[in-house]
């Protein structure tokens, strides 16, 4: 480490000595806020910037809006901006407008409204001095305008003269963590809770203050710090004066603290004996619990329920329904100003998988639909944008059409639990998109679901953005550096849900790597293309996501999904597959939307093929309105996939000259293993396929593989052949595992004419031992490495397996490959192949 810090301490001297600014691309913990030096030709632009900030009032929020300012420029330009009280020379003013117009009686008023968090960017005269002007109603929305200016210095735009108004289309912009009091996160894939450790908030909330600070840049309001599986003991009289320590953090940049409940606290964290929402004595704890949070935290911001939900409690304990439930705390929270975030991500995880009119996607129609009108205006009924659970592709959830009289908030997940991890490069901005600006035709009418969640169409007081973020104390915030993509597009889709995903990755990516639009441009391609890429790959034309439901939510688990009560099943067998929710035959769930929808995917002909078999169950040899089979379609997909997946590869090689060494190499061994994951996805779910249907693959590729050489064939010294459960996850059904407390060798002779070959070794890396490898040619050790990943498997299979490249290799015919695996704790240096391909280097 020491070493790292000197070598990078030399380097940066050198570059200074020769007058050399290093421009290499970086990411990392400052995200898109790095502020990094502009190319002086673009610096040019901005020499006639004001050289003082002023600030109008006194405010926590103000005063993080000037140092931002100060400090933007300081990064981007090189200027020191003097702080200032008054306006005495040019300016950049920052104030609300009733401050502004103090200051400056002449302006004119503002050219729209700016409402709540809108703001106002101008050039204008004040005491007859030029000044640039940030303005809106409140401070938040002065701070929002400030990050607005910069981007705009950032991307190298032109601010000469401004007269800009912007304002978010949603009122709630909320993020929400799943964090545990004990600093493990539920489906966080990027270290420990930047909020809690060991039961309690954490002492040092340095990272929460950054954190509040990158939130507020993209127009966050609010952020709900516990996981929606929620600990009573949160809101215990004895954890509040924690949670106004994190509030006190939250509140100079804007972001209104809020947590998860659970509805059974009445009766866990005092002794009601019960928790009847419509108990006097239930009604009179919660106005009390209430009232106490807001003696601490003025500005707390509300609750996230989760209730009658994979085993949380919930009303119907007591035949009450989530109105009931949501109304009793949301009256307590509307004194205050609070807000109660109710999610309508309730169903039965015990359903009969016999009875074929069962269906979970219509859980949350069934349940809310009827108690529209019945919630009180201040909760927010939270909707997952499909009606399963964060699928790489599901239709848009119909209940988004089905309240009127009701706040409805989007769920969407930056965390990529369904998508690869953080793993996996999956820009979720893509889809995201494609669900908001989905035309539900409510009443026959153009209403996209982002006009619906945002209250535009019902006319609803409020309505909500919701993206459940599970940053963690990882320096990037999300793991992979490429994944804070998609916790930047959330924020600038929930104030803008009608930006492009491609303005998205291209804002990101410049904002993060800086100025080179090589580098830009890559990325963003990167970028657009992964969501299809990983859909490709894991999962067919509308079928979910076809992982491991029951375990990981992470490698192939094609029938986990089957023959239990969770629901998302997909129905495949030896015919065809898929799900008929129509209703003439399935189960009925396309009555849920509008007629013109419901037209729409009623019919197998008129239905997509992007969503056919979420609607239809049909033979695999049905035809789709491309003239491919299904079976083929799935075949084919899944080799686009991968390959595509082998391309970002390529991708990223082609900027290494422009990258940090650093950023470089980490994103290169994320998109160099899932390209090999790809592979394992994509050979798991087209064996099962082909196995199940007995329909071979028109291209031959299908359990073809003549470069590959399975472990289980090679000659092996203390290895043993084990069985890979589920089959499909392992090549061939099987892999070897060391039987030894030593060092086991397999080991094979090339048949492959003399020349240069790349080795690819597939072997499972599982999170329960470190085992080392080595590889030899003949007697010479050509490549060694430890196991050490944290994948999410204890046993070899689907979630483990990964590979190993030994590149550039000269074999001559008979030359012996030998490979010795030494294994570690439960890990038994398990191998499933070995693959020979002519090098490309
Ligand atoms: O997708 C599922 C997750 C659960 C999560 C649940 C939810 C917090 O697997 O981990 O619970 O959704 O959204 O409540």
């Amino acid at each position: 480490m020491i070493r790292r810090f000197q070598i990078a301490i030399l380097s940066i001297l050198l570059l200074a000595s020769l007058g050399v600014e290093p421009v290499h691309a970086e990411a990392g913990e400052d995200a898109w806020l790095r502020y990094a030096p502009l190319e002086r030709v673009e610096r040019a632009q901005y020499e006639s910037l004001p050289t003082s900030v002023v600030v109008l009032a006194d405010s926590v929020v103000l005063k993080s809006a000037q140092e931002e300012v100060i400090r933007g420029v300081k990064g981007m330009l090189d200027e020191a901006l003097l702080s200032r009280k008054g306006v005495e020379a040019r300016s950049i003013v920052l104030g609300t407008l009733t401050s502004l117009r103090a200051a400056a009686p002449g302006l004119p008023p503002p050219p729209d409204t700016l409402g709540t968090d809108g703001f106002w960017l101008l050039t204008g005269k004040i005491r007859g001095l030029d000044c640039l002007i940030v303005t809106s109603d409140t401070d938040r929305g002065v701070l929002y305008g400030v990050f607005a200016l910069l981007r705009k210095v950032a991307r190298g735009e032109d601010i000469a003269l401004l007269n800009e108004v912007q304002q978010p289309s949603a009122a709630l912009r909320w993020v929400d963590q799943w964090d545990n009091l004990n600093g493990t996160i539920e489906r966080g894939y990027a270290g420990a809770s930047i909020f809690f450790e060991k039961e309690s908030v954490r002492g040092d909330l340095t990272r929460a203050g950054e954190y509040a600070r990158l939130l507020a840049s993209i127009g966050v309001n609010g952020c709900s710090i516990n996981n929606v599986n929620a600990d009573p003991r949160i809101i215990d009289d004895k954890f509040l004066p924690q949670l106004a320590r994190v509030a006190d953090v939250f509140r100079s940049w804007g972001i209104q603290l809020a947590v998860s409940v659970d509805l059974g606290s009445p009766q866990v964290l005092r002794s009601l004996n019960t928790f009847d929402p419509l108990d006097p004595r239930v009604i009179a704890w919660w106005r009390t619990k209430v009232d106490k949070i807001y003696q601490q935290i003025p500005d707390f911001g509300g609750f996230v329920v989760k209730a009658d939900s994979e085993g949380r409690s919930g009303p119907s304990s007591y035949g009450r329904t989530p109105a009931d439930a949501a109304n009793v705390i949301a009256r307590a929270l509307k004194a205050h100003g609070g807000v109660l975030f109710y999610r309508a991500f309730v169903y039965d995880h015990h359903l009969d998988w016999r009875n074929p009119k069962n269906d979970r996607a219509r859980a949350a129609y069934d349940i809310f639909h009827p108690l529209d009108g019945k919630f009180t205006d201040n909760v927010v009924v939270q909707i997952k944008y499909g009606p399963i659970d964060f699928q790489a592709r599901e239709p848009v959830s119909p209940l988004f059409a089905g309240m009127r009289n009701v706040n409805q908030g989007i769920e969407f997940q930056i965390t990529q639990e369904y998508t690869g991890q953080q793993r996996h490069l999956c820009f979720l901005p893509t889809m995201w998109k494609e669900v908001l600006d989905f035309d539900l035709h409510v009443n026959g009418d153009h209403t996209p679901v982002r006009d619906l969640v945002v209250g535009k169409v019902f006319h609803r007081p409020a309505g909500a953005f919701v993206g459940v973020a599970n940053v963690g104390m990882n320096p990037n915030w999300l793991g992979h550096p490429l994944a804070l993509a998609n916790l930047y597009g959330f924020g600038r889709l929930a104030w803008n849900p009608n930006l492009s995903a491609a303005t998205i990755a291209q804002e990101w990516a410049r904002l993060t790597f800086g100025d080179d639009s090589v580098v830009v441009n890559t990325v963003t391609a990167m970028l657009l293309a992964s969501w299809h890429t990983y859909e490709n790959y894991t999962g067919p034309l509308g079928a979910q996501t076809l992982t491991d439901i029951l375990g990981s939510h992470y490698g192939p688990g094609i029938e986990s999904s089957e023959r239990n009560g969770w629901g998302q099943w997909h129905r495949a067998d030896n015919q065809g597959i898929g799900m008929d929710r129509t209703a003439a035959t399935g189960t009925g769930f396309v009555a849920q939307y509008p007629p013109a929808i419901r037209d729409l995917y009623e019919s197998v002909q008129t239905t997509p093929d992007e969503l056919l078999l979420f609607f239809h169950h049909v033979p695999y040899t049905y035809r789709l309105h491309s003239g491919k089979t299904v079976i083929q379609y799935i075949y084919d997909s899944h080799y686009e996939g991968a390959d595509q997946a082998a391309e970002f590869v390529r991708q990223w090689q082609s900027i290494k000259h422009r990258l940090s060494d650093h950023l470089y190499t980490d994103v290169l061994t994320r998109i160099d293993y899932q390209a090999g994951h790809a592979i394992v996805w994509r050979d798991a779910i087209c064996n099962w396929f082909l196995r199940t249907s007995g329909i071979p693959d028109e291209k031959h590729r299908v359990g073809n593989h003549p470069e590959r050489i399975e472990a289980e064939a090679m000659q092996l010294k203390g290895y043993a052949v084990v069985e890979v459960t589920p089959w499909e996850n392992a090549s061939g059904g099987k892999g070897i595992a060391c039987a030894k407390n030593s060092t086991c060798t397999a080991s094979f002779h090339s048949d492959r004419p003399a020349g240069t070959y790349d080795i690819d070794v597939q072997y499972f890396d599982q999170n329960n031992g470190e085992s080392k490898f080595r590889v030899f040619v003949n007697d010479l050790k050509v490549d060694e490495w430890v196991a050490n990943d944290h994948l999410p498997a204890t046993k070899p299979g689907g979630d483990s397996s990964t590979r190993r490249r030994v590149s550039a290799l000269a074999l001559r015919p008979e030359d012996e490959i030998r490979i010795e695996g030494t294994p570690s704790g439960d890990e038994r240096a398990p191998l499933d192949y070995v693959e020979l391909h002519a090098s490309t280097k």
